[in-house]
């Protein structure tokens, strides 16, 4: 795949999943799942952007995360050494990711297009407090002779995390989320199992991301305490796990304000546990990269799962349209098929008929047959005539099917009209039965009937000559058929004379008798013959109906609620393209 395309892969992925977001977001109970395909598209954007652009692996990104007033800023101040990251004791004090950067850094952030999404780089530095969708970035002057994270890893102090609402500044928080290659979870002592960080830090697991757990504010004779606590309440309910967890207990105005000289005993193992992790720098870019991949690879059915509800939906609408379907078939066989008779084809056997009489001198012996039998004939016509009952002719074949049309057609505007409020594809089709859905469906079916009938009736006159064109075009198998219809009528005559002797009266009955039953016999096998073509010619004209008709509306009606720029059609796109899009990225990347 060239570049172009990659990219181009690359900027669809993180769309298709900010559309599904947005597509589910009205839905009710969606918000942990909104979050999900939230990370999912900063993972695609910050990690596999980047990756794909071959972006050098410094500088790694380590985000501090958590509750509101949890101490993200004070720990943030901590893994730098310095008090640029506002605390304050008003929750929810930080309102948008701030990046803290070593000043005289060798490394840059990544230049990648599409890089933080929907976040906007603000040119100087403001409060921690302006709440937009923006990030800002502060550079830190390091003193060289101290421990420094700043080397390696930009420090982001993000916003919290106690709701899941998407209206305000949780994007920002998940866009660095996706970002990072370590996060430090910070949760203080009074709410450390609040429910939604408590969620977030779920999430974040389950994307594969590094995590590192930092409890604060304890008094310092609980620390052992309160951390085996938060394993029994909170790790161990959690899928895998933080690779640590670690405590810092409440720490004095004067550890505060220097962290480097005062709270050395809590900050150097914080910053030993991030250096580890990110050391070498090109294995925990790798780390971040493959496990970014294998959370919207393998987690992909889970993340797709939002439209769960939309694809039960088109499947119940599938099913409707199929059943509406079957039943418009079964009705045109019990209806109008079953009864129909072909008329073409007693004509073809009145012509099969009198191709096997014999030609020429021939024509004598038949016709002297026929004369000698015809007194039986005609009694056995009378004899069939009065026993056979009357036959109901078959409905003529447009009102059946416009019958059939009708019961589909309503059938379906009744259950749009039951289900419209289940979901907004029941809606939007009951929305589509009262603007005239049914009124198009009609106009197509007109038209393929017309279709339909007009190559139907080519098909049935076809069908019926070729029972007698067959035998003219074939003049031994003509012959054979004339031949043996011959012998049998010769036989059954002389055998009564043979048998009685020349001069019995009795011949005069018998001989006629055996050359109507020979004759008979011949036109019963026509008879068979023709009704066996006929019943084929039924068969093959209820697969034509389906082909030409229902097979074409039922397809037209399945992809109706998807074409013409629905969001259902958007939604089927979107869910085909983002597996091809993920393979695509997958295959160069693995
Ligand atoms: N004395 C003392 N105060 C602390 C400690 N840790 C945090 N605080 C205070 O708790 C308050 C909240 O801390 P922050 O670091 O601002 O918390 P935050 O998680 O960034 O909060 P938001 O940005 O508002 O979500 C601040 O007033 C801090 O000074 C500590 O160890 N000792
Ligand atoms: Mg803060």
């Amino acid at each position: 795949m060239d570049p172009a395309a990659l990219r181009t892969a690359v900027n669809q992925l993180s769309d298709d999943f900010a559309w599904l977001e947005d597509h589910v977001r009205s839905r009710a109970n969606h918000e942990l799942q909104l979050g999900a395909l939230r990370l999912a598209a900063a993972v695609v954007r910050n990690v596999l952007g980047p990756a794909l652009e071959k972006q050098p692996a410094l500088p790694l990104h380590v985000a501090v995360v958590g509750g509101a007033g949890a101490g993200k800023s004070t720990v943030s101040n901590m893994l730098m050494g310095s008090m640029l990251a506002e605390s304050n004791p008003q929750a929810g004090f930080t309102r948008h990711p701030i990046a803290y950067l070593k000043g005289n850094a060798e490394f840059s952030l990544p230049t990648t297009l599409g890089f933080l999404g929907p976040l906007r780089r603000l040119d100087q530095s403001e409060s921690a407090r302006l709440d937009q969708d923006v990030w800002q970035v502060r550079r830190v002057s390091v003193d060289p002779d101290q421990l420094s994270l700043l080397d390696k890893f930009v420090v982001w102090d993000c916003p919290d995390m106690t709701t899941w609402a998407a209206t305000g500044y949780v994007p920002r928080l998940l866009e660095v989320c996706g970002l990072a290659d370590v996060i430090i979870y910070v949760a203080s002592d009074e709410r450390y199992n609040d429910e939604v960080p408590t969620q977030y830090l779920r999430l974040l697991l389950e994307a594969g991301k590094t995590v590192v757990v930092m409890l604060m504010k304890m008094r310092a004779t609980d620390v052992p305490a309160f951390l085996a606590h938060f394993e029994k309440e909170v790790v161990s309910k959690l899928p895998g796990g933080p690779v640590a967890i670690m405590a810092t207990p409440q720490l004095t105005f004067e550890q505060l304000s220097d962290p480097i000289r005062k709270a050395m005993d809590y900050r150097v193992p914080l910053l030993n546990q991030v250096l580890v992790l990110g050391t070498p720098a090109d294995a925990a870019r790798k780390r971040t990269l493959t496990s970014g991949l294998r959370f919207l690879t393998e987690g992909q059915a889970k993340l797709l799962s939002v439209a769960r509800a939309d694809l039960e939906a088109m499947d119940s609408w599938r099913s409707a349209v199929q059943l509406g379907q079957t039943e418009f078939e079964n009705r045109y066989r019990r209806e109008y098929l079953t009864s129909e008779q072909f008329r073409r084809f007693d004509e073809a056997l009145v012509r099969l008929l009198d191709l096997l009489e014999l030609p020429g001198v021939g024509r004598f012996f038949s016709t002297a047959v026929n004369v000698i039998t015809l007194p039986i004939t005609w009694a056995k016509n009378w004899f069939v005539k009065a026993i056979s009952a009357v036959k109901t002719p078959a409905m003529p074949e447009r009102p059946v099917l416009e019958a059939g049309l009708a019961a589909w057609s309503d059938g379906l505007r009744r259950e749009g009209a039951a289900k419209a409020q289940t979901h907004p594809l029941w809606k939007h089709i009951n929305d589509g039965f009262r603007q005239g859905l049914d009124r198009e469906l009609k106009q197509r079916f007109e038209a393929s009937v017309n279709g339909f009938q007009a190559s139907l009736h080519q098909e049935v006159d076809r069908c019926a000559r070729a029972i007698y064109e067959d035998l003219h075009t074939n003049p031994v198998a003509l012959n054979t058929l004339r031949g043996a219809k011959f012998a049998l009528q010769v036989a059954a005559i002389i055998t009564p004379v043979i048998t009685l002797g020349i001069g019995n009266v009795l011949n005069f009955v018998l001989v006629p008798l055996a050359a109507a039953v020979a004759g008979q016999l011949v036109e019963l096998l026509g008879h068979k013959y023709v009704d066996f073509r006929r019943e084929e010619t039924r068969s093959r004209q209820q697969a034509m109906m389906s082909a030409q008709v229902s097979s074409p509306l039922g397809q037209w009606l399945l992809q109706w609620p998807t074409t013409g720029g629905s969001i259902y059609e958007k939604l089927q796109h979107v869910l085909r393209r983002i597996p091809e899009n993920l393979n695509a990225v997958k295959n160069v990347l693995k």
